[in-house]
């Protein structure tokens, strides 16, 4: 993981176990060589507003993969299931639409007792999410170029001379 690049943002709702999710990832990223200075981390008020903040944080050419960490815990009515649906499936559309790997970093909990043995001590899912965005991060350079390279979608200002170019010489596909 030492080439990887990885965007952590956290939705602020629960944070003592959001926190915990946190620190397992970047201890598994840790461990995969990943550098202090290469993980990017911002935060949004709610679940919610993770898909739109991963979407800015892909196109801004900065992470080779985000983990987006929330916590939405089931209440009285059928706001839990609107936005867990919406949530997750933001999410995997902004990876589908940008090509960056966005993890699901989203525990969708019936109660606040289960989500608390999903985020601290051993159950914490944390380090598992951490050792998926690196693979994802080296998969994704591995499919489109290396770290800052320009081919992918052309995205954020890499400086880097050998970027591969965003155009291919002119090749017939199809009929
Ligand atoms: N955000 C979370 O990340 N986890 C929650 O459990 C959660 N519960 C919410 C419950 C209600 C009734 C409302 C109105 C919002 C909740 N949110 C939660 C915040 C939501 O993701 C979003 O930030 C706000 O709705 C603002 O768009």
């Amino acid at each position: 993981g030492s080439t990887a690049r990885i965007g952590i943002i956290k939705a602020r709702w629960h944070p003592e176990m959001s926190d915990s999710l946190i620190a397992g990832a970047k201890e598994a990223l840790a461990a995969c060589g990943v550098k202090e200075e290469n993980i990017v981390e911002t935060e949004v008020p709610g679940s919610y507003e993770l898909p739109l903040a991963a979407r800015y944080m892909a196109l801004s050419g900065s992470v080779d993969a985000i983990l987006p960490v929330g916590i939405l815990i089931k209440g009285d009515t059928y706001h839990f299931e609107a936005i867990s649906d919406s949530v997750s499936s933001g999410l995997m559309s902004v990876g589908m639409q940008t090509g960056v790997p966005i993890l699901f970093g989203v525990l969708t909990c019936m109660s606040e007792e289960q989500a608390r043995v999903r985020s601290i001590g051993p159950g914490n899912h944390g380090p598992d999410w951490g050792r998926a965005a690196v693979e994802m991060a080296l998969l994704r350079q591995s499919a489109v170029g290396g770290p800052k390279s320009k081919f992918f979608m052309g995205f954020g200002d890499s400086g880097e001379d050998d970027a591969k170019p965003m155009t291919r010489p002119a090749e017939r596909i199809g009929f």
